[in-house]
């Protein structure tokens, strides 16, 4: 019998690349989006998915639509990927933010229990639970410290995952994903602000990127590689949590500068006083500049994951190593930019 699942978030990143990894195993997709004034299907487009995946419309905000999709749909696992994502954002939306990150999650589990336990669920839990990081590497014993409206947020729907799994015996995982990236990556996250950036900067189309932390540190993976983790995680006969990460961390000083080799240039630092510029070696021209409104009230300043769980449990390994993904990300919107074909 064919699979059917239904993605909450197939709109984003990860729903785009977990759709096409659902389809071509042979699941029926549906996919929840909620109500916009014009919804964003760029992603799925650009996947090739948007004519094979069904779309519904369902907001987190609202019980009573979550409670039909679901009934209508009836789908055998439910991949909760969305989500008030921009970790920056919720220091200005900490309510809304709340609500969905963290209550619409409670939604859709009180469905699946007054359903009587059916479908599965996967939970996009996140890194970000960690926070300032009491241990290096992070995982899943590691205590949670969130440094954000969206890690708490996020911790809290982590534990009511883990709750309604021991209450009401309920399929449900949560996933601790660390930060992973594509093509397909939001323009406000800072890998694609910087690739976009880069491939402006080699057409003339810009100067200078501003940036904020160049010092956080992050284990950056590729998207396509942790969707195959979430399903992996549904086709264990006993739920569970697990950490999916590189084993690898970089800063954002050091993204930037492999993204600035892929366009050709060597970048150099100069710091003078609070100041700090980023700037070609050869031309002296700026590249980067430190602009401090991107710094966040509280940073969550080092992460590094422990997927050896997964790894072990799973079969899990990630493909695509932090050098691949860059030159991916740049080569990409280098095309995208020579066509005038910028998005998301
Ligand atoms: P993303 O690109 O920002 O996508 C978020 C999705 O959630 C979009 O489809 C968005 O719809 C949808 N959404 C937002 N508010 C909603 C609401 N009220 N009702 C229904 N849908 C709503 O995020 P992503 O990078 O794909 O990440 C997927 C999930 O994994 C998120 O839950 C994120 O928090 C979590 N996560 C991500 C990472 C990462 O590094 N990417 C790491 C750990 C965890 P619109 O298109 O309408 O905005
Ligand atoms: O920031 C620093 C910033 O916004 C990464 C989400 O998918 O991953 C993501 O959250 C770091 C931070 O991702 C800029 O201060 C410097 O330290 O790309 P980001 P994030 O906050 O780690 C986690 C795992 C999720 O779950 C989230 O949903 O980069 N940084 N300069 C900057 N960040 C941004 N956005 N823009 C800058 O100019």
């Amino acid at each position: 019998m064919t699979k059917k699942a239904l993605i909450t978030g197939i709109t984003g990143q990860d729903g785009a690349y977990l759709s096409e990894f659902l389809l071509k195993k042979g699941y029926k997709v549906y996919g929840a989006v909620r109500r916009t004034s014009s919804i964003n299907t760029a992603r799925l487009s650009e996947m090739g998915v948007l004519d094979d995946v069904e779309l519904v419309s369902m907001d987190l905000a609202e019980i009573t639509n979550i409670q039909r999709v679901i009934e209508k749909t009836e789908p055998d696992e439910i991949y909760n990927l969305a989500a008030q994502s921009f970790v920056h954002t919720s220091y200005e939306q900490p309510i809304y933010t709340s609500d969905i990150d963290g209550i619409g999650v409670t939604r859709i589990l009180e469905t699946i229990r007054n359903l009587g336990g059916t479908p599965k669920f996967y939970q996009a839990s996140t890194s970000e639970m960690f926070g300032k990081a009491k241990e290096s590497p992070q995982n899943e014993d590691t205590p949670f410290y969130p440094r954000s409206p969206y890690g708490v947020a996020k911790l809290y729907s982590h534990w009511m995952t883990v709750n309604y799994r021991e209450s009401w015996g309920i399929h449900a995982c949560s996933g601790i994903l660390f930060n992973h990236e594509s093509p397909l990556r939001g323009l406000e996250f800072v890998t694609r602000k910087i690739s976009l950036g880069m491939a402006e900067i080699k057409n003339g189309k810009k100067d200078v990127i501003n940036l904020g932390n160049l010092n956080a540190e992050r284990d950056w993976g590729f998207a396509g590689d942790y969707v195959e983790a979430m399903w992996l995680m549904m086709q264990q006969e006993k739920s569970d949590d697990y950490i999916i990460a590189t084993g690898q961390t970089h800063s954002v000083r050091f993204f930037a500068e492999q993204a600035a080799k892929v366009i050709g240039i060597d970048i150099e630092w100069d710091i003078d006083g609070l100041s700090e510029r980023g700037f070609c070696n050869k031309t002296g021209k700026t590249i980067i500049s430190v602009d401090s409104s991107f710094n966040r009230p509280a940073e969550t300043e080092h992460l590094l994951g422990d997927a050896s769980k997964a790894q072990k449990e799973l079969g899990w390994n990630p493909s695509c190593d932090f050098e691949s993904l860059v030159t991916m990300m740049v080569e990409r919107d280098l095309e995208r930019v020579k066509k005038g074909l910028v998005w998301f």
